[in-house]
Parts: C-alpha cells; sequence; structure tokens
C-alpha cells in the first residue's frame, strides 16, 4: 500500500513544492489550504502525472473546530498519514514593536503557532494509533535569529522551534519522527503576503542575489522524509548561498 504524506499549505510555494516531490516519490497525498480551487487543480495534476491517489481538505488552520471537523471527516484510509508537512503559514507586516498591527500579530500567532498545533494534536493521534510516523515542522532562520521589525514573526518562528523539540519529546515513545527545517530567503508568495499584496515591494527582497525556490526546500524536506526507519533528522537549516544569516544578504 502506498504511503500517506498529509501537507498544509499546499495552493503555494514549498507546499506546493512538497506536494509534487511526494506525489512523485509514490505517496498518496492530502492537500490542504484554504483555496479549494487551487488545491483541486493541484489534484488534477498530479493524479494525472504522478498516478498516485489525492484528496483534498479545503480550511482554515486557525479555526480549530473546522480542522478537527475537516481532518477527522477524512475516511479512515487516509488517516494512516506516514508524514505530516506542517508547511501553512505567513508572515503579515514589518513593524517595530511599537507600531506592530494587533490584527497581524493575531494572525501571525494564531495561523504559525496555533494552527500548526491544531494540526499537530489530530494528526499525531493517528500516528500513535498507527504505530508509525515523522512530523516535518517548517521553522525558519526567524526562529533561529531575530531581524529587525521581525519581532512577532520571528516570535512565532521561535515557538516552532520549541515546539519541534517538544514534540519529539513527547512523542518518542511512539517511535515517531520529529524533524524541523528551516529556510532563510526563499522567493514564493511569502512576501507579497507580507507586504498584503504589494508586490513591487516583495520583489525588491529578492533583488541582487539568487534566493532559494520552493524546491530547493521540498527537495530537502524530502531527504529528512526519506531516510531509514533508525534515523531522524531533528533539524535542518538551508540558505541560499548568498546568505549568512536573517540580517545578512550579499546583494550585487
Ligand atoms: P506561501 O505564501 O507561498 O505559502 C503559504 C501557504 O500557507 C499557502 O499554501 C497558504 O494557503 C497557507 N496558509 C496560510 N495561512 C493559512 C491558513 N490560515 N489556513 C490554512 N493555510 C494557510 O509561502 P511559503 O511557501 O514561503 O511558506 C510556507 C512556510 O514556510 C511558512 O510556514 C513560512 O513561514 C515558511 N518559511 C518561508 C520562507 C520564505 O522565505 N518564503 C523562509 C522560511 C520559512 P492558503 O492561502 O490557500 O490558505
Ligand atoms: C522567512 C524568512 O527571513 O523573511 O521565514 O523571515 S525571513
Amino acid at each position: 500500500m502506498a504511503k500517506i504524506a498529509l501537507i498544509t499549505g499546499a495552493t503555494s510555494g514549498i507546499g506546493e513544492a512538497c506536494a509534487h516531490v511526494f506525489a512523485r516519490e509514490g505517496y498518496n497525498v492530502i492537500l490542504t489550504g484554504r483555496r479549494l480551487d487551487r488545491l483541486e487543480k493541484l489534484a488534477g495534476h498530479l493524479n494525472e502525472t504522478y498516478n498516485v491517489e489525492i484528496a483534498v481538505s479545503a480550511f482554515d488552520v486557525r479555526d480549530r473546530e473546522e480542522v478537527i471537523k475537516n481532518l477527522e471527516n477524512l475516511p479512515a484510509e487516509w488517516k494512516k498519514v506516514n508524514v505530516l508537512v506542517n508547511n501553512a503559514g505567513l508572515s503579515q507586516g514589518l513593524d517595530p514593536i511599537q507600531k506592530g498591527s494587533y490584527d497581524d500579530w493575531d494572525t501571525m500567532i494564531d495561523t504559525n503557532v496555533k494552527g500548526l498545533l491544531y494540526v499537530s494534536r489530530v494528526v499525531s493521534n493517528w500516528m500513535i494509533s498507527s504505530g508509525f510516523g515523522h512530523i516535518i515542522n517548517l521553522g525558519s532562520i526567524a526562529g533561529k535569529e531575530v531581524y529587525a521589525n521581525g519581532n512577532v514573526y520571528c516570535a512565532t518562528k521561535h515557538a516552532v522551534d520549541a515546539l519541534n523539540k517538544g514534540m519529539r519529546i513527547d512523542l518518542l515513545p511512539y517511535g515517531i519522527k520529529v524533524t524541523a527545517v528551516h529556510p532563510g530567503a526563499v522567493e514564493t508568495e511569502f512576501s507579497e503576503v507580507r507586504f498584503k499584496g504589494d508586490k513591487a515591494r516583495a520583489k525588491k527582497v529578492y533583488e541582487g542575489f539568487e534566493p532559494l525556490v520552493a524546491d530547493d526546500v521540498a527537495e530537502t524536506i524530502w531527504f529528512a522524509a526519506s531516510r531509514p526507519a533508525h534515523v531522524n533528522i531533528n533539524e535542518l537549516t538551508i540558505m541560499p548561498t548568498a546568505q549568512s544569516g536573517a540580517s545578512n544578504i550579499f546583494r550585487k
């Protein structure tokens, strides 16, 4: 029977790239995100290209009841998830703490921390019942360092770093692997979302150097997911060659 990967935030960027990689490797994939049209289009494409089964479940990770209802409504055979990629996340704004938007703070904390927790709570119980599983959390260089005006986004990714370690301790007796992947700058919809649709400002983030692309991160996630059963990658930091840290990019 084919293995199963559940990917949150599969409508774009790193999540969408992960869906391609896991489908290419023969996994049946559960695609989640809010934009159902994108999920359905991707599902059709993956099914046709890789001849694997795809399930789609559209929900907002911030809504606890919706997360539980949508995941629990999946057919029993889809609950034997081998790999959960906790990828859904976002940044909103880039302001000093004294000027930060309350709404932006709520959105980031509710999505990046609470949303990840809601999904993990449900799926880790499935994994305990199955007796196997691997949770891969998308952290960030922002979860290892703090940069100017990154305050709350960095705090959410530091929380993911802590939760990654906590999950590994708590799930150890069940043989469930837990990994964090921490990327530096990846050109996706991330900056457009951060700057609320300001494409020109988003484009500037990646000017003068070669950023990572979503596939670079997806292949790294696949590396962690494809180690032998006795090997767990605790965490990996992946950066563009032109970036040495959260605040240091060499631009031509
Ligand atoms: P994208 O904006 O391209 O993708 C983000 C994904 O998250 C989308 O599929 C989006 O789906 C989903 N998402 C956002 N909010 C919600 C929500 N409330 N409920 C459900 N899904 C949601 O960005 P990336 O691919 O770059 O980001 C993926 C992850 O990688 C994030 O956790 C991000 O913090 C992290 N990361 C990104 C880096 C970068 O430089 N790009 C670097 C380091 C880490 P939809 O809108 O359809 O719901
Ligand atoms: C995304 C990378 O440096 O923009 O997590 O925070 S950064």
